[in-house]
């Protein structure tokens, strides 16, 4: 098992899509593990996107994911984090395939929409940044056994 950490970017919130998002990850069958909406702060940003500081699209980037409130999700389950990535699509919604979330409804690789851990470090320095132990939830789903085949 796999935890991820998503977030659903201020373009996702103010075009009211978070219900559409959050769809997507449930129906997958992936489990929700931690929620909220938050606004980032400048300081969060940089620490979160660190391995882009110096690219030309940094600043840009960091005025982005601070401009305006975010939901920052935690979702766990067998291959999460590929899963999460192939739900969002590639990072340029015009190569981003259509049925995946950046693919349906983004048009500029700066404004698209969602933002998925890419491994498991990544994802394990991400959920720490965002979410103290304590805030993950464990549990367990009825179906469960229909979605997680143990090998
Ligand atoms: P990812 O979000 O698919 O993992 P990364 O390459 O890690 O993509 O880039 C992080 C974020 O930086 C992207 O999701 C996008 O918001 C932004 N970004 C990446 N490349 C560009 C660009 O060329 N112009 C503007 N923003 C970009
Ligand atoms: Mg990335």
């Amino acid at each position: 098992m796999e935890r991820t950490l998503i977030i659903i970017k201020p373009d996702g919130v103010q075009r009211g899509l978070i219900g559409e998002i959050i769809a997507r990850f449930e129906r997958s069958g992936l489990r929700l593990a931690a929620m909220k909406f938050m606004q980032i702060t400048p300081a969060l940003a940089a620490r979160h996107y660190a391995v882009h500081e110096g690219k030309r699209f940094y600043e840009g980037l960091i005025q982005y994911i601070t401009s305006a409130p975010v939901v920052v999700m935690a979702w766990e389950g067998l291959n999460a984090i590929q899963l999460a990535r192939k739900l969002m699509g590639k990072t340029n919604p015009l190569d981003a395939d259509a049925g995946s979330i950046r693919g349906d409804f983004g048009v500029s690789i700066g404004r698209n929409l969602v933002h998925g851990s890419d491994g498991p470090e990544t994802a394990a320095f991400e959920l720490g940044l965002f979410f103290a132990p304590e805030e993950f939830v464990t549990w367990e789903r009825c179906t469960d056994a229909w979605i997680f085949e143990e090998n």
